[in-house]
Formats: C-alpha cells, sequence, structure tokens
C-alpha cells in the first residue's frame, strides 16, 4: 500500500506554495548507452558545469521545443536541473515542512537536492512528492539545487509498455542502433510535463483526506476520514461551507458524518439548471504543543452525489445519465504534452460549446487542474489509467499486474475525491481474447473496486464479445469500433448495420449497459471530396452520421453513452498511416472546428434538450 496522502498543494492560512515552473537548465545524455550522467555524477556539481546545457520551460515536453531532429525523438536520460532559494521563514523554522513535488515526469525519475539523492518515482502521469526540510534547513540563505533526471524508456513491464528494438544488422544499421517500439497511437512525449511545486504545511499535518457522499431523502451525507501525520495530541474540526458562505455543517474527530438537509446536489452539465454544485470542506487540525496552538488547515472541494449502475441504466443522483462526449489527449503543437492554462481553457470553452458533458482521460491520467475544472463545470469524467498497449502474451507478466495494481493506487488516491469522476477506467485496449488476460483484468478490476467501492469500473475493449475475458468482471462494457474506417473501408452503408450487430451481441451475452468509447474516422481540415471519399471532412461527417443513426436505436435502451475519437487531432509516432499524426479530432490540433464538429454540436446539445 501507498505511504501518506497525495492531496493537490493548497495556499491556507497553515501553508505556503512556491512554483518552481519557467526555464530549467536541460541536457539529453546522448552518450550511447545514455549513462553518462550517472558515471559522471551530474547531480555533484551544477548542471551547466558538465557541459552544454540548452533552457528548458516547464512545464513542457522537450521533444519538440528545438530544431534538433535527435532530440525529438530522444529516448534515454534527460536532466533538468534549477536552483531555488527558499524563504528565510521555510529554511529557519524547524516547525516547518518543507515538500518537494512533481506534478508528472514521463517516464521514471530520479530526484537529487544539492547533490543528495531524495527520491524515485515510476510512472509518467501521476504526482510524486518528497519531504526536503532537513536539506533546505541546514542550508539556510543559500540557493538549493534540483536536479531530476528522467528517462522516457518504455518497457513490457512499464505501463504503459513499450519495447526496445536493437538492431543488429550491421549492414543496414549503425552500431548499437535502437528504437523504441510503442503500442499506442499518440506521441511518446517526454519531460516535466506538469508544475513542480515547493510547499509547506506545519509538521504536523493534515496528510489526506477521504469524502464519499450520498443522498437520504434529500439530505446531502458527507462521510469523511481525515489523515493526520503527529506526535502530538490533536483535535480536528469540520466546517461545511455553501457556496454563499453558510457553514452547513459541523464536525469533529478524524472520521464521521455530516448531514446537509435540503442538500444541493452536484449535477452534471447540461443535466439540471444549477449543475455543478460544491460545498467547500474546511479541516482544522488543532495540536497542543509546548509553544502553544499550532494548526493546519486544508480546504477541500466537495460535491452531494450518487453514482450507480442498476440494470442497464448509469444513474447520476437517481437519474439516468447518457454520457455525449468525448475523448481528449493531453496534446498541443510546440509544448507536447506540457500543462498550459491557456490551452486547457480553450478546450473547456469548446466542450461547452459542442454540448459535450462527458469525457475519457484516453489513454492516462490529466492534470489535477483538469479535474479541479471538471468538478467546477461538471464535465463528467471517466477516468483511465496508463494501461494502453497492453498487447502481448509478455505484458500479463505478474511483474506487470503488481505496478498496474500501484498505478490504480496512485490513481485513486489522487481522484478520489472529485465529483466529476464517476467511473475508472482500468485500460484501453488490451489484448482481452488472451487467455492471462482473464486473471490479470479480474485481478485489476477487483483492486480497483477494493480502493474505491463507490464508482463502476470498466475497461475499454476491441475484441469480440464471445472471446472477452475482461467483460465479466466489469460494470460497463466500453467499446471501440472503426466500421468503415480500419474494417470495410470506404464502405460506408455497412456502418449501421454493423454498429447495430455489434450492440447486440455484446447485450445479448452480458445484459451490462454499453458504451461506445470509441468510433470516428480521419479528415485531413480542408480537403473535400463529395461523394464522400476517405481521409475528407466529408467522410468523417458520413461515419459520424452513420453511426448516429444506430446509437439513436439504441440509446433509450441499453446503450448509454457515445463519445467520439477524438476531440482534436494529435501527435503520434510517424508510420504511413498518419499524415503528421492522427486526424480523427473533430477539432484541428490548432482547436478549430472541421465540419464534424458542427455536426456534434448539433447533436449533442438535441441530446441534452431531450433529457434536461
Ligand atoms: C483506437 C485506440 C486509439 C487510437 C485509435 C485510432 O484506442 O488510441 O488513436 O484507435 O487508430 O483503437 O485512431
Amino acid at each position: 500500500a501507498l505511504e501518506g496522502g497525495m492531496l493537490y498543494p493548497q495556499e491556507t492560512p497553515s501553508r505556503e506554495r512556491k512554483d518552481l515552473n519557467g526555464l530549467w537548465d536541460f541536457r539529453a545524455d546522448f552518450s550511447e548507452d545514455r549513462n553518462q550522467g550517472f558515471l559522471e555524477r551530474w547531480y555533484q556539481r551544477p548542471l551547466r558545469e558538465s557541459g552544454p546545457v540548452l533552457d528548458m520551460p516547464v512545464p513542457s515536453s522537450f521533444n519538440d521545443l528545438g530544431q534538433d531532429r535527435k532530440l525529438h525523438s530522444f529516448i534515454g536520460w534527460v536532466w533538468y536541473e534549477r536552483q531555488v532559494l527558499v524563504p528565510q521563514s521555510w529554511a529557519q523554522d524547524p516547525g516547518t515542512r518543507v515538500m518537494l513535488r512533481i506534478s508528472s515526469a514521463h517516464y521514471y525519475t530520479i530526484v537529487w537536492v544539492n547533490g543528495v539523492h531524495v527520491t524515485e518515482h515510476e510512472g509518467g502521469h501521476l504526482p510524486f512528492e518528497v519531504d526536503i526540510s532537513k536539506l533546505v534547513q541546514s542550508n539556510p540563505g543559500e540557493p538549493n539545487r534540483i536536479t531530476i533526471a528522467i528517462n522516457n524508456t518504455l518497457t513490457l513491464h512499464t505501463l504503459p509498455p513499450g519495447m526496445i528494438e536493437h538492431m543488429t544488422d550491421r549492414s543496414r544499421y549503425p552500431k548499437d542502433y535502437f528504437v523504441q517500439k510503442t503500442y499506442f497511437d499518440f506521441f511518446n512525449y517526454a519531460g516535466l510535463h506538469r508544475s513542480v511545486f515547493l510547499y509547506t504545511t506545519p509538521v504536523s499535518y493534515i496528510d489526506d483526506i477521504t469524502v464519499t457522499t450520498s443522498v437520504d431523502q434529500g439530505t446531502g451525507l458527507v462521510n469523511y476520514e481525515v489523515v493526520v501525520k503527529s506526535n502530538e495530541n490533536f483535535e480536528l474540526e469540520l466546517l461545511l461551507w455553501d457556496k454563499e458562505g453558510r457553514v452547513v455543517a459541523k464536525g469533529t474527530g478524524a472520521r464521521g458524518q455530516l448531514a446537509v438537509p435540503s442538500a444541493q446536489l452536484w449535477w452534471p452539465y447540461l443535466m439540471h439548471e444549477q449543475p455543478a454544485y460544491l460545498y467547500s470542506l474546511e479541516v482544522t487540525l488543532v495540536v497542543q504543543t509546548g509553544a502553544g496552538i499550532v494548526s493546519d488547515v486544508y480546504t477541500l472541494p466537495v460535491g452531494i452525489r450518487t453514482v450507480e449502475v442498476v440494470r442497464s441504466q448509469f444513474l447520476i443522483n437517481g437519474k439516468p445519465f447518457y454520457f455525449h462526449g468525448v475523448n481528449k489527449h493531453e496534446d498541443a503543437d510546440i509544448r507536447g504534452k506540457g500543462f498550459d492554462w491557456a490551452l486547457v481553457m480553450k478546450d473547456f470553452n469548446l466542450l461547452r460549446w459542442l454540448g459535450a458533458n462527458s469525457f475519457r482521460t484516453s489513454h492516462y491520467p490529466y492534470a489535477e487542474e483538469v479535474m479541479q475544472l471538471c468538478d467546477r463545470y461538471g464535465i463528467v469524467v471517466i477516468d483511465e489509467c496508463p494501461g494502453v498497449g497492453i498487447v502481448f502474451p509478455g505484458s500479463f507478466k505478474n511483474i506487470s499486474l503488481k505496478h498496474h495494481l500501484e498505478v490504480m493506487e496512485e490513481l485513486v488516491r489522487r481522484d478520489k475525491n472529485h465529483p466529476a469522476v464517476v467511473m475508472w477506467s482500468v485500460a484501453n485496449e488490451p489484448a482481452s481474447q488472451l487467455a492471462p488476460a482473464a486473471y490479470y483484468l479480474k485481478t485489476v478490476i477487483g483492486h480497483t473496486k477494493a480502493l474505491d467501492p463507490t464508482r463502476p469500473v470498466t475497461f475499454v475493449s476491441n475484441s469480440k464479445p464471445e472471446v472477452d475475458h475482461g467483460a465479466p468482471y466489469v460494470d460497463v462494457i466500453c467499446i471501440n469500433s472503426y466500421y468503415s474506417w480500419y474494417h470495410d473501408f470506404g464502405h460506408l452503408e455497412v456502418i449501421q448495420l454493423q454498429v447495430n450487430t455489434q450492440f447486440e451481441n455484446w447485450y445479448k451475452l452480458y445484459q451490462k449497459p454499453i458504451i461506445q468509447s470509441e468510433y470516428g474516422a480521419e479528415a485531413i481540415p480542408g480537403l473535400h471530396q463529395d461523394p464522400p471519399l476517405m481521409f475528407s471532412e466529408e467522410y468523417q461527417k458520413f461515419v459520424l452520421q452513420q453511426y448516429h443513426l444506430a446509437l439513436d436505436q439504441k440509446r433509450k435502451d441499453y446503450v448509454i453513452g457515445e463519445l467520439i475519437w477524438n476531440f482534436a487531432d494529435f501527435m503520434t509516432d510517424q508510420s504511413p498511416q498518419r499524415v503528421v499524426g492522427n486526424k480523427k479530432g473533430i477539432f484541428t490540433r490548432q482547436r478549430q472546428p472541421k465540419g464534424s464538429a458542427f455536426l456534434l454540436r448539433e447533436r449533442y446539445w438535441k441530446i441534452a434538450n431531450e433529457t434536461m
């Protein structure tokens, strides 16, 4: 099990935060075995003394910033470094705990502070942190050097998996030549993708808060559990505030239940005239020490809502919910997977313009700030872990499974309190038709349910219902299909029949609600062909229309959602199938609409108006 909580760093009366975003020194280790940095111990002296460094912005992927083809597709260790001077009050007060938090670094990370190894982390999409109080407090008034080495190599046992292929034919490849193979369809961007923070807490602190909610005849029930780290005796006080600044419930102690009569529920966007209602749970820790009363304060947004799968329906607050939304990627020009507020806001504005009420975090957890906005705007989330490309018999081994379970623990720990998250997805298109997938998926799904008994769990399948070894364990069946794109390409007339057959076969076998979790077609923006031909905007629209006709026959029944592939065009590895990335976006990579965006907008608003 994991050590400690992972509350989002917050400024409160007892906590300070400093972000370390901006330019860092950067060096990719181009040596043949990528090991020069360790041999020469680049962490022991300032990185810029080790050799030439680049200025690298954080947060950003490093791949697309320069003009160097080799850096774009670099595999191996890259080194980041910067100095930071902490405020005197942090460095001199032994009652202050100073944390270094890395919100995301892809993929394997080692961190040193002033040359001292402080932590390591595996996995590219979830935060990790380390207490660096002792190091900065033994160095008051002096700058501290933070060195971060990151390796983006993917192997059969990473999540997502990949493979390094060594090319040994010396007549065709130079000595020691290797390539990174991946089995997913997006570019393996790397670097410090999200904010790096320093933040403080008192030495006695609120380590974690878990909130679950239910509703009993109009009364909202907020169950809470608070974990405190302290060597002293302490007390906890809880206040639940409404939006108007009134205290609606009070509690004490590490666990309990708050009752909110006539609670305002958290409703999805377009499902209620007042969607996304959030209360604030203010948790105060009071510790009596010799020096007086020390307290820590943390405020958690709380949405009161229920989620339940009942027969073939997905219920939010007891009402059937239909997912009309998108699949996304964290992807954009230049910054790659780097977090960018401007991009995030543009995307949310587009989602609301579109009338989308939901998205899936295909194919990895998104930034914490994105999840917070989903809570605030009522955008419902299927929260997917990086389990994409699990397609080899070898990737179902115990060593992979063990890591997958840890990743689910990290994901649930980070996102458990978001009302917007209504379901976990443990994988995308694993080879679920292979026999070893049965134990593997059963175990991951079972573990996730044990971690969070309040939310349904799924994985996204593209195999056939009769051979799918994972479907028996999910609450909702999610299926991807690309009729008339990867199969029967060009034959638009077969789509309706094939989509219908698909739904009927899955439902017959499992009697579970179904989401069309991907469908779509590529369109090169501005390419027109009528009658429609593949890659034209007309063809993309036609595919969507055919799917919609079939969806409309089932959506009042057991089909509970449709998520277009994809919200926007995104970068992939180079291949003869991809024209500078995947073009199945209904928006371009620059977030301009293709014809299909207008088609989908009309449909989503129509569905929303039917269900309001
Ligand atoms: C699906 C994958 C998705 C791909 C899509 C495609 O889940 O990641 O991008 O196909 O090929 O199978 O466009």
